[in-house]
């Protein structure tokens, strides 16, 4: 499929993408596809005061009501999901089936936050003082800033997107610069949705800002957005939350993480292996889920590894269009460059690698694909502790599962884990106050491919922020609490006695 067919589908017209200043390359050759239209200051500053404007109304609106506009950009995702599955590969490489499994992600929080347009439920609270009723009334927050990354191009916008309108915000969007063209994709359709939807959606609703650092700082750093929701690295976060806070505003950040599984000497092996290599080559190791620590009973390495190790020579790597393939490319250079560092760091810090050497893909010399890494190491090293963005899994050894937990916690990222057993005693172990510390914890589940249904994000240099379902939607509005005196008298609580 040409990029040219993927638009068509999508009924867009190509010229939207073409004759601009960024060039846009496809990891899968890193050959330009397209050139689109960079923002500046002043566009971003006029679509920071359009969204401001079109609060004033969309705030207004009853959430079911702006839950249907919601449930019409479901309809768009669905009528399109196998073009704008293909176009995600194309933008940021990831195989066909894991653009399908992207926008599908993007139809079911479509669906979450219509049901959610009805249940933005506030708290009674029983007044200490007769005649008194109190309550916890949710208020649309205003204008929410979304910072995403190339890696989910376009599912994390639909998380941030789907709440933040059903919650009464209007939304801007920075996408990555290395994947504008989802985004500015995923724009049209809701226009389109708008454009069914009627007059009560307000001009200035959704917009998206094309551009660099420069427009990202100015976007964190305008107090006419209460909210920034930004994902990414930690690197990213380190700066956001700072700039967000000092404003007074609220940042909801979903940064790195250095996701581990820890394999206990009950654990079905096969399915282990299974969930090792989905979480661990899939994406070619690029989710912020993405497992890169397995720690292993000492009395089941030796079984595992041939199996992990035989698995790993058959992957399929290459063009992310086609079914054959199971891993498609890194994103770019840096990112190889990034991953090949972390290899000799490793084998530095007394690992035994195998993989991870770049491959030769017909007609694409200009993209980096490359064999999934696996790297014995002695312990957790330096280069274990440090959050690598690609296809690299670190296998370590425990004897007790008290030390596998402490190695597990002993990083600076606390995002995903999952441990594999059988043993009832060791998973819940595993998911009490003294287990994992990260956000998601699972059990005889790999650490990536969360549903859309739970709050996804995680603690330390993760950010502690949650997007997506559970409450997570709080986190886009104001709460008010509110007391009413229905009585004739005005007592005053914790029983002061001032009469005048
Ligand atoms: C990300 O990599 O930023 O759990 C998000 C998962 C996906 C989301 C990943 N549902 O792997």
């Amino acid at each position: 499929m040409t990029f040219t067919d993927i638009l068509k589908s999508l009924d867009l017209d190509e010229a939207h993408f073409q004759g601009g200043t960024l060039d846009v390359a496809s990891p899968i050759d890193g050959k330009i596809f397209a050139n689109v239209k960079l923002d500046d200051a002043a566009s971003l500053d006029q679509k920071i005061s359009d969204a401001t404007a079109a609060f004033q109304s969309w705030r207004t609106l009853p959430a079911p009501r702006r839950g249907e506009l919601v449930r019409l950009l479901g309809e768009e995702l669905r009528a399109n999901k196998e073009a704008l599955g293909a176009l995600v590969t194309m933008d940021c490489g990831k195989i066909y089936q894991e653009g399908l499994g992207e926008v599908q992600e993007m139809i079911d929080i479509c669906d979450y936050a219509v049901g959610l347009s009805r249940q933005l439920f506030g708290l009674m609270i029983a007044s200490e003082r007769p005649g008194h009723r109190m309550s916890e009334t949710w208020h649309p927050a205003g204008p929410v800033g979304i910072i995403s990354a190339f890696n989910f191009p376009v599912a994390v916008w639909s998380w941030n997107t789907a709440l933040a309108l059903v919650c009464g915000d209007p939304v801007i969007w920075k996408p990555s610069e290395k994947t504008p063209v989802t985004a500015l994709a995923c724009q049209a359709l809701l226009e389109r949705a708008i454009a069914r939807f009627g007059d009560d959606a307000p001009k200035g609703l959704s917009s998206v800002v094309i551009g660099g650092a420069d427009l990202g700082e100015q976007l964190v750093s305008d107090k006419r957005l209460p909210v920034i929701s930004a994902t990414g690295s930690t690197a990213m976060g380190r700066k956001v939350g700072p700039r967000v806070a000092e404003r007074f505003g609220k940042s909801i950040l979903e940064l790195g993480g250095n996701n581990a599984m820890i394999v206990a000497p009950s654990a079905d092996l096969d399915m282990a292996v299974r969930a090792i290599v989905f979480s661990a080559v899939g994406t070619a190791g690029q989710r912020c889920t993405s497992l890169r620590r397995v720690i292993v009973h000492e009395s089941l390495v030796g079984d595992l590894l041939p199996k992990l190790q035989a698995a790993y020579k058959t992957i399929p790597v290459g063009d992310p269009l086609s079914e054959a393939n199971l891993v498609g490319p890194l994103i770019d250079k840096m990112s190889f460059d990034a991953m090949q560092k972390s290899l000799a760091q490793a084998k530095d810090e007394g690992g035994e690698i195998t993989g991870g050497m770049r491959l030769d893909v017909d007609g694409a010399n200009d993209a980096f694909y490359v064999r999934p890494a696996i790297a014995i190491m002695p312990g957790q090293s330096d280069v274990v502790k440090t959050e690598t963005f690609a296809p690299i899994a670190y296998i370590m050894t425990y004897t007790d599962l008290d030390d596998a937990i402490a190695t597990q916690n002993d990083v600076p990222q606390g995002l995903s884990s999952c441990i594999f057993t059988r043993d009832l005693l060791e998973a819940e172990t595993f998911l009490s106050a003294a287990g994992s510390d990260c956000g998601i914890a699972n059990v005889n589940i790999g650490p990536s491919g969360a549903e859309i249904g739970g709050a996804f994000g995680g603690e330390k240099e993760t950010g502690g922020g949650r997007e997506s379902g559970s409450d997570a939607w709080r986190g886009y509005m104001r709460r008010q609490t509110n007391t009413v005196n229905y009585s004739k008298e005005l007592p005053l609580a914790q029983g002061i006695k001032f009469e005048v």
